[in-house]
């Protein structure tokens, strides 16, 4: 690493080398003041016109906003600079030039399109508040795994090239793979059941899943990142208690560890950590309490799906996150096991925010001949899932597990508009590159 001091480690009475980026220069006559910035903060540069050497003065003053720059000097205290110190510059170098006409404006004055800062991340980075949120974003998937580790499960990867989708053919990205027909991984769902069934038990992953989904909206991306669970001699419920105590973490750390980056987005005093249990509603219910609020056009029968008003209705009505639960079969994938008593109604949950679904999961259904039928009944060929049915041939445990949404999680958790937010480079119908 080249030798400087980060700008918040820069002390009175040091001689320091600083290197960043010009945020700004502010030339008051006889006194001129370049502020540059780096990954820890801002530091003030003072020129006294008189008193210092013109090439240094001039080099200082006419450097373009946004180039990089190293400046060595000695620090003092300075009750009017904006960190309380200010360097007085014996060296100042242009290390790389900025070109003044700049896309959008990382000093935030002038707001700017998502998408004129989406393809301009680097130069969208330099903002505070959006640098903010990929800390967090960092800090949640910390805590995220730190607390899986806590459940004692072990970490795992697994392929996100396949032969078979698992969650609805129509969102299937198809790329050819030595000449066969292959597609991007939708979920590692298959997999993470096949670890769970072996001696490792307790799984979890952190990565890309990859969804053809045609539509345009703030909550759905093409390539998000899931953070999947799946655990042998679990029930949903268990599955529940687990999905609860990530999110829980999730809250929890950026509450402990993330005040710098909460006050950059002006979210300190309205920070919440959810608190006691979520609550757990049978999908029974559920249409019940979302037909009583009277907010949709038409009442909701056993078996409809919930449509985006209707999860807004009962989002109003417990006014916190809760979990859904006991969908029915016919409407949740052939992994998910019915109930022994009613195979109309499966194991499958929803965990919701007010806004959104965060999580699905369920139990899994674990008995083979069960399986192979549940591949039929929604016009799936067993066979070619055979690397998967035939690994329940020999014992396979009962096991539950689910899905969470990263970028809806960073999303709730930081209230931001539109999930592209969360992501650096994200995916969706118009955006192939960066
Ligand atoms: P699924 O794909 O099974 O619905 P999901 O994990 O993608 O599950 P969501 O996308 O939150 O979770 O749930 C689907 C919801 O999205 C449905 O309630 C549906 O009404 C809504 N939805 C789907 N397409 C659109 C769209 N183009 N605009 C607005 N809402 C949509
Ligand atoms: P599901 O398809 O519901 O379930 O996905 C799980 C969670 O992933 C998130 N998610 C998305 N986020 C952004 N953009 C998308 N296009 C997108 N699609 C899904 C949501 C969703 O709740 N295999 C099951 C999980 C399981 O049962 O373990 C599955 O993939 O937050």
């Amino acid at each position: 690493m080249q030798d400087r001091t980060y700008t918040e480690d820069a002390e009175p009475g040091d001689d320091v080398t600083v290197a960043g980026w010009v945020h700004e220069v502010r030339d008051l006559g006889g006194i001129a003041f370049l502020i540059l910035r780096d990954a820890t903060g801002k530091i003030q540069v003072k020129f006294e016109k008189d008193e210092m050497d013109d090439d240094l003065v001039e080099t200082g003053l006419d450097v373009a906003r946004e180039s990089v720059i190293r400046v060595s000097g000695s620090v003092e205290e300075e009750p009017r600079a904006p960190t309380g110190v200010e360097v007085t510059p014996e060296e100042l170098e242009v290390v790389s030039e900025a070109d003044p006409e700049l896309p959008l404006d990382p000093s935030g004055k002038v707001d700017a399109e998502l998408s004129t800062r989406l393809d301009n991340r680097t130069l969208d980075l330099r903002k505070g508040e959006v640098q903010a949120i990929f800390e967090i974003r960092a800090e949640i998937l910390r805590a995220v795994r730190k607390e899986f580790r806590a459940f004692r499960a072990t970490e795992i990867t697994t392929p996100k090239i396949v032969a078979t989708g698992t969650e609805g053919g129509t969102e299937l990205f198809p790329i050819t793979y030595f000449g066969e027909e292959a597609f991007m991984n939708q979920s590692p769902q298959l997999f993470k059941q096949l670890i769970a069934g072996s001696n490792v038990e307790r799984v979890f992953e952190i990565g890309p899943i990859f969804r053809a989904e045609e539509h345009n909206t703030p909550r759905h991306l093409n390539e998000a990142t899931s953070i999947d669970f799946e655990g042998a001699f679990c029930d949903a419920h268990d599955a529940m208690d687990v999905a609860e105590g990530i999110v829980k973490a999730a809250y929890e750390a950026v509450n402990e560890n993330c005040s710098e980056e909460l006050e950059a987005l002006g979210l300190e005093d309205e920070f919440e950590v959810p608190e006691g249990d979520f609550p757990r509603i049978s999908y029974e219910e559920a249409i019940e309490r979302i037909n009583a609020t009277g907010e949709l056009d038409e009442q909701l029968v056993w078996g409809d799906d919930l449509p985006t008003e209707a999860e807004k209705a009962l989002g109003d009505d417990v006014g916190g996150h809760y979990f859904i639960t006991d969908w029915p079969s016919e409407i949740k994938p052939f992994y998910i096991k019915d109930h022994d008593d009613d195979e109309q109604l499966s194991t499958g949950f929803d965990l919701m925010h007010p806004r959104m679904e965060l999580v699905s999961g369920g139990q899994r259904e674990h008995r083979n001949e069960h399986l192979i039928e549940g591949f039929e009944q929604q016009g799936l060929d067993p066979e070619q899932f055979e690397y998967y049915t035939k690994m329940f041939k020999y014992g396979m445990p009962p096991h539950a597990g689910f899905g969470l949404g990263g970028e809806r999680l960073i999303m709730t958790i930081l209230g931001l508009d539109n999930i592209r937010e969360a992501v650096l480079f994200p995916r969706d119908r118009q955006r192939l590159s960066p």
